[in-house]
């Protein structure tokens, strides 16, 4: 075996050990795929208890899903999304959207998702950790990429999604695709690359 065609086995083996570690999403449904009944327009949308949501809660208000496609809205990721604004709204009160999740103190992780505006101009608040920003949403004909890092400061963090504007209105502020993940590729990249630099050197040794 070539020196080159070992490097490319070491780094591939990397590449395969490290990779499901760097896309696992530390969110349970965080792209709204869960297979509810959407029993709203013919299966266009439908509004859920929280309790019936897999990984999602909220605390004032059902949880609202639409399917791809409908109002000529797709979905970023997979078949399904959520709209934060929910339906109905029976407390008068801004709707919020939240997840709990595992996590290591003081241990940094990365934020991902997608928004979109439904009617004009929007905004929400997302939240976790010592991550918040407010977030003006205006793009109704595609959606926007979000991507923020934050610093967990116990073993369970709260991701919180709450409406701003509109705020007790029942149309606005999509989202899909919503991932956690832990940022450790660089030091596992760093360690696999060595291990696998000390294979080639006993590689090396053992044919000379
Ligand atoms: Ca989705
Ligand atoms: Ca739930
Ligand atoms: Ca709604």
């Amino acid at each position: 075996m070539s020196k080159i065609r070992r490097i490319g086995t070491a780094l591939g083996l990397a590449a395969l050990v490290i990779s499901p570690i760097a896309s696992a999403s530390l969110l349970d449904n965080g792209s709204f795929e869960q297979a509810l009944t959407l029993n709203q327009a013919g299966g266009g949308w439908g509004y859920f208890d929280p309790n019936d949501v897999d990984g999602w809660s909220s605390d004032t208000n059902d949880i609202e899903i639409w399917n791809s496609g409908f109002n000529g809205v797709d979905a970023q990721d997979g078949t399904r999304f959520a709209e934060l604004n929910a339906h109905p709204n029976t407390t008068g009160s801004a709707f919020t959207l939240f997840q709990d999740f595992d996590t290591v103190a003081n241990e940094t992780y990365q934020l991902t998702f997608a928004y979109r505006a439904r009617v004009g101009q929007e905004s929400f608040n997302v939240t976790v950790a010592d991550l918040d920003m407010d977030i003006i949403n205006f793009e109704t004909g595609d959606w926007t990429l979000f991507s923020g890092m934050f610093t967990a400061s116990s073993e369970s963090t709260r991701l919180m999604f709450t409406s701003i504007n509109p705020d007790t209105e029942t149309l606005g502020n999509f989202l899909d695709n919503v991932s956690v993940v832990a940022k450790v590729p660089e030091p596992g990249t760093l360690a696999l690359l060595g291990l696998g630099l000390a294979g080639l050197g006993i590689a090396r040794k053992r044919k000379s």
